[in-house]
Formats: C-alpha cells, structure tokens, sequence
C-alpha cells in the first residue's frame, strides 16, 4: 500500500471494540449458564480466532456482525475438540485458553502462523504448572503448538516475574476451576479486564494493590456486554491529530479503562492538545470522547509503572517522539521484544530508515526529535500494529512511502485504511 503526505486530517471517528475484552467475552461467555450477548464486539482476525476455537469445542456462537450470541455450556461443559485449536496470530486467544483448557476433563491442542509459534508460553506453563497443569511445547522451545491434558488443578499464589495481563488471566481462568483460592501478584498493575469481567459474571474475585485473588466458581452467570471503542486503535488517531498539521479529530466512545490510559497521560506530559469527555461505564469498563489537535510537542520519559498501560502503543509513541522537539526515553519496555515482532529492532530499523534520529536499547528506545522524516520502504514484519503506525507517520513524511503486508491491520482494525481515508 502506498501512503503520500496529508495537509491535515479532519472529523469525527468510532474505533472498532476492544480486542482484549472482545476475547475476554467469548471465553467467559462460554463457560456461563445462559446466552451472553456482545455488541460492538471486534471482527478482527484475533478474536474471530477466539470464536472458532471455541465453536471447535462445541459452544454455539452466532456472530451477525451487529451482536454476537454466545450459548454458554456452564463451567463443565466445554467438549473435546476434533482438530488442533488454530489460535492464528492472537497471543491472547493462545495464553487465555491455555488457562481454560489445563484444567479440562479432555486432551487438546493448540497452534498458530508462525509468528505465535515463536512466542514464549514458557511464562503460562510454569505457573499452570505450579497448579498441577500438564502442558507440553511439542518443539521443546516453550512456544506453540502446545498439548495440554486436562486435569485437576490446585490454587497456588503466584508472584508473576512480569507485568503481563495474559499471565495473570492465564492463571486466574484455571483458577476457576481449582481447589482452594488462587491469587497473583505482579510487579506493576497489567490491563484489568479479565477481573472487571469476572465480576460482572458473578465470579468471586478480590483486587488489592497489583494482586488479584480468585476463588473457585460454582456457575458464571451470562451478561449483556456492551465493549468500548479500543484505546489501542485509537491510538493511530491520537498521533495522527497531534503531528498532522492543521488537524482536528474527534474519536467517539473509547475506552478509557485506567490500566489502559497511559497514552493520554504521556500525550500530555509533552505538550498535547487533547480533551477527554467521559461518556459512559459500562462492565466497569469506562468510555470517553477524545478529540485531538495539532500540536507542539516536547520529548519526555516513558518507564516504569506506566509501561504495562501503554504496552501496545509504544510504536505509535516512538513516531510521535520524532515530531518532538528533544529526547524522548522509552524504559522498562523490553516486553516489546516478545510481540507479534520484535516492536523495538523493526521501530528502529524502519523509523531510521525514514530519517529519524533512533537508537534501540536493551528495553527501549531512544528517540532525538525533530528530524523531518522522509517515504521509505517498510515491512510490516507481519505485525498489524507496524503496519498501522507506519501508515500515519508515511502520512508526514516527504516522499512516498510503501508498505509491505499492510492488509494485516485484519489482526486488530479491519477499516483502518478507510477510516484513515475519510479523515
Ligand atoms: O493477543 P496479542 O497477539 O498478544 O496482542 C497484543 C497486541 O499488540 O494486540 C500484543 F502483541 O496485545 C496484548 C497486550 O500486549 C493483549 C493483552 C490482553 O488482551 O491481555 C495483553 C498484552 O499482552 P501481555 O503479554 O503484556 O499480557
């Protein structure tokens, strides 16, 4: 695909629904007494990959597009899949299910492309593991395809070695079904949706400080679910309003659940001309108005807590700290290395290639604003989140610029292009 300078982006947008609660929805909806229905649900790849494993263990999910209805089986219904469970590229499908599966009267297997075969499961199995799971990598290499014998499972405490919200939901899925309480601590708070849902399902689940303690269920109880705009998505928009010039845009019903918002408050922390109207919460999950403006920014430092809000937008940061005047320092981040691609080595590779003044480093990057970018050639490395952040700073650069496997925006944000177009 390729992408030409814009003088100015203008107007309104709604971002698809958010893919970590969309998955979270088919799972727990699943395993729940009744028919829960899904509005604003993502058609993205991902989470259409989550219906189809799902469907392959006999749960009846009718997706009209508009609404999804899913005819729960109750915590002990699920059925032995026929085939390999195809999780695709969703790293999330792979590490939630996994907790679900370990603790299954059933044998099954999972696999995906081959980006999930190269990304570590190692960190689901210890703690599975540690609970009485049987969980075998089928290459020796920690990574998928994974076979997982259910079994009966025990609650344990965990003290999670990283901030990771598929860690924890791993864990606290199997703890459903195991005996006596489980509970994990983490070392900062990772996106909290697997707990806020669990409470809307009538599960009895405690959060304290980064722990979060669950106890075993007796039944899930099916809801209406009503998923937010995806911050994640909106994140595109958010840059592309603040480093286009002479540009306005208002993006309608995001989430802005706070272990996800960290984008806005860096936004601000450099200078950012960006409102935020709270609609609505509903699920616990809270929705907001954004609009953006054209603005002149500063270079900042982005490390510590604030990085697990954030995770998945840090390729979009990393383009808008090159329209920053100085230095602008991502830390704490090397989880970057472990997603759909290595996010720090392919920023750094192609945002240089543009003209930017990007070093990577061993968890993070450094970025020296200011330069103007130039059109390049890019890969999106198979990473729709590559793909999408490239195409808003081709947007600003001189030149033309071409992008490589830019179709696979399908994983998260199947109109992005179009949205872009309209703006
Ligand atoms: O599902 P997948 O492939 O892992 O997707 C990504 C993404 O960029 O969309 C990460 F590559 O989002 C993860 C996110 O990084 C989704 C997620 C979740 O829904 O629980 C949590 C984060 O991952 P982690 O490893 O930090 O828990």
């Amino acid at each position: 695909m390729k992408f030409k300078r814009r003088a100015s982006l203008r107007g309104e947008i709604t971002v698809p629904g958010d893919k970590s609660i969309s998955h979270r929805s088919i799972m727990l909806g699943a395993l729940a007494d009744g028919t829960t229905e899904v509005s604003n649900f993502l058609q993205g790849a991902d989470c259409r990959s989550s219906i189809s494993c799902f469907q392959k263990m006999g749960v009846t999910i009718e997706n009209t597009g508009d609404i999804v209805r899913i005819q729960g089986k109750g915590l002990r219904g699920l059925q032995a899949p026929c085939e390999t469970l195809d999780v695709g590229n969703s790293g999330t499908t792979t590490r939630l299910m996994a907790g679900i599966l370990a603790a299954q009267p059933f044998t099954s297997t999972i696999n995906g492309d081959a980006s999930i075969q190269k990304r570590p499961m190692g960190r689901i199995m210890e703690p599975l593991s540690l609970m009485g799971a049987d969980i075998t990598s089928l290459n020796g290499n920690d990574c998928a395809p994974l076979c997982i014998q259910g079994t009966s499972l025990h609650g344990i405490h965990y003290d999670s070695p990283v901030a990771s919200a598929q860690v924890k939901s791993a864990i606290l899925l199997a703890g459903l079904f195991a005996e006596g309480e489980t509970s994990v601590t983490e070392p900062y708070l990772s996106r909290n949706h697997t707990e806020l849902m669990f409470e809307a399902f009538g599960v009895s689940i405690r959060r304290e400080g980064t722990t979060a303690t669950v106890q075993p269920a007796a039944r899930l109880d099916a809801q209406k679910i009503i998923v937010p705009g995806d911050i994640s998505s909106a994140a595109y928009f958010i840059v592309a309003g603040l480093i286009t010039p002479n540009s306005c845009i208002t993006i309608r019903n995001v989430g802005i659940n706070p272990t996800r918002d960290g984008i806005l408050e860096v936004c601000r922390a450099m200078g950012a001309d960006i409102t935020v109207e709270q609609t609505n919460v509903r699920t616990g999950e809270p929705s907001a108005d954004i609009t953006v403006r054209t603005s002149i920014l500063h270079g900042t430092t982005i490390e510590g807590a604030i990085i697990p809000k954030l995770i998945d937008e840090l390729p979009i940061l990393a383009v808008l700290a090159c329209f920053a005047d100085g230095t602008t320092v991502i830390r704490d981040a090397q989880e970057l290395k472990v997603k759909e691609s290595n996010r720090i080595d392919i920023m750094v590779r192609y945002l240089s290639a543009m003209g930017a003044d990007i070093e990577g480093t061993e968890d993070g990057m450094i970025i020296r604003g200011g330069r103007p970018l130039h059109g390049a050639s890019i890969d999106s490395s198979l990473d729709h989140r590559i793909a999408m952040s490239f195409a808003i700073a081709a947007l600003n650069a001189e030149g033309d610029t071409e992008i490589t496997g830019a179709e696979v925006v399908n994983i998260s944000y199947p109109e992005f292009y179009q949205d872009l177009e309209r703006l």
